[in-house]
This record gives structure tokens, C-alpha cells and sequence, in this order.
């Protein structure tokens, strides 16, 4: 989408920017009837995946001999924050995954907690919006199950996971790493809260305590250092309203692959 609009302004620019079209042409593109028609299509996009789709298939699986041998991490690697410092020198046992919004219990359970649940372990690969790939093993709990122990109240639409790390420094907090999925994603089988990687307990790097894995989604939507799970009927009224840190930015909140 932005790759489109630059290349537009690339061609108008060097045949008629001396005219004055290319102002013109700026102003339109920022207008909101622009952006509210790039989100229609954005919808549709999503809407006609979805059709096609409809028994939720699953994303492929690998086998053990597929793993990467080098899983890049990407984006925060440590949060900087000195509650996540604290919570990570007793090696999260005082951490609490918060589950609250539209639901009927909110819950908070500790890492524990979400280790005596059913948990599913699968081979996945992860593809980042950058341009590289890696395959990993991951296991957790379904995220199905702790919406199952929270109950949706009417209504909940989006599961709103909010992040430990500061990936951009602002003054107002908005640099907040956070993303959304809606239900149809949420309740999907392989979508799972991962506490360990490749057989091991989640590192840093990659997210620890707790990490989302959508594996239908590019990389961007796991949000990792995942502190609370919000159930919303909108995301209109979180930091710039888009679903995530990255749609924020100008990223498609669906991220379907
Ligand atoms: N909290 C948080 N989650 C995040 C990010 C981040 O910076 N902070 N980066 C995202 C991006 S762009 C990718 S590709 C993956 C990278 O996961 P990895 O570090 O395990 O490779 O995490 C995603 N989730
Ligand atoms: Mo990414």
C-alpha cells in the first residue's frame, strides 16, 4: 500500500510536478475518503480470505529436522522497563498474565497456572514483514482455553494483547508495543500462548514470559511480553486506534499469510 502511493508520487512527481498536480494529488491522498476507501479494500481483503477459507485450516506444520538452526530475534529483545527487570530477577514467578474487558471472570494466572492447563506444542514457521523466515517449536496454551475460563461477555469482538516492552520512546506511553486479533483468530487451534521455544523455557529474546503465536499472521502480530489480554468490542480507542503498535505505523492490521 505505501509502496504503491510512493511509486504514484514517483510518476506524477517527474512527469507533472511543475504543474502543481502533485499537491493535489498529496492533499487527496491524506484525505480521509482515501484512507477510509484503502480500508474498505483492507476489509475486503479479509473478508474474502475468510470466506475462502471457512473451516479455519491449519497453517502448515514442520517436523523437528525443518528447525532453523538460528531463530533471529526481532524488534524488543529485553524491555526496558524496571518492573519487567524485577519480575524477570525471581524468573517470572510473581508474574500474572491479566485476562479482563468483555468477559465474565477476570482472570489472573500466573505462569504456573497456565503450565498445569492443556498446552500444544507445533512446528511453525515464522515469517516477518521484513523479508526472513525461520522455523520454530513452540508450546502453550491454546488461547481458546483461557477464553473458554474467562467467558466473552456479549459483544467481545477483539482479544487486545498488551506487551511489557517500550519499542518507541514517547512522552504519552504510545510507543507501547501491543496487537489484536479478532475472535475468529482467537479460537483458531493453533493459536497459542507459548512459554517455551524449541524445548526450552522462552528466552528473553524471544518473548518471556509469555508470547502469542498466530500462525496464520505474519510475524508482527505475536506480540511477545505479553502482559494482559484485553476483550474489547473496538480497538478505535487504544493509543492511535489501528490494532497494534506496528497498524499504528501504517501496518494492515490483517496480516493474513
Ligand atoms: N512485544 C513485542 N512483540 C513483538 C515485537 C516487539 O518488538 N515487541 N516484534 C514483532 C516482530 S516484527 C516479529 S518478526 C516478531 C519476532 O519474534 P522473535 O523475536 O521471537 O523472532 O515478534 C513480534 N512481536
Ligand atoms: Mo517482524
Amino acid at each position: 500500500m505505501s509502496i504503491d502511493l510512493t511509486r504514484r508520487r514517483f510518476l506524477i512527481g517527474s512527469s507533472v510536478a511543475a504543474t502543481g498536480l502533485l499537491t493535489g494529488c498529496d492533499a487527496l491522498v491524506q484525505s480521509t475518503t482515501v484512507n477510509d476507501i484503502l480500508q474498505r479494500a483492507e476489509s475486503l481483503t479479509m473478508g474474502a480470505q475468510r470466506l475462502l477459507m471457512g473451516h479455519q485450516p491449519l497453517a502448515r506444520e514442520f517436523s523437528e529436522a525443518d528447525l532453523s538452526p538460528v531463530f533471529k530475534p526481532n524488534g524488543t529483545s529485553e524491555p526496558g522497563s524496571e518492573e519487567y527487570a524485577q519480575l524477570r530477577e525471581t524468573n517470572f514467578a510473581d508474574w500474572k498474565l491479566v485476562v479482563n474487558g468483555m468477559v465474565q471472570r477476570p482472570l489472573e494466572l500466573s505462569l504456573a497456572d497456565l503450565k498445569a492447563m492443556p498446552s500444544r506444542t507445533q512446528i511453525t514457521r515464522h515469517d516477518c514483514v521484513e523479508g526472513w523466515s525461520a522455523i520454530g517449536k513452540w508450546t502453550g496454551v491454546p488461547l481458546g482455553l483461557i477464553l473458554e475460563k474467562a467467558g466473552l461477555a456479549p459483544g467481545a469482538r477483539y482479544a487486545v494483547f498488551y506487551c511489557a516492552d517500550e519499542l518507541e520512546q514517547t512522552l504519552d506511553g504510545s510507543g507501547k508495543y501491543y496487537e489484536s486479533i479478532d475472535l475468529v483468530d482467537a479460537w483458531h487451534p493453533q493459536t497459542i500462548l507459548a512459554y517455551a521455544m524449541n524445548g526450552k523455557e522462552l528466552e528473553v529474546a524471544h518473548g518471556a514470559p509469555l508470547r502469542l503465536r498466530v500462525e496464520r499472521q505474519l510475524g508482527y502480530k505475536h506480540a511477545k511480553y505479553v502482559m494482559r489480554i484485553e476483550l474489547t468490542d473496538s480497538f478505535r480507542g487504544i493509543w492511535g486506534g489501528k490494532g497494534g503498535f506496528w497498524e499504528d505505523r501504517g501496518y494492515e492490521w490483517y496480516a493474513g499469510i
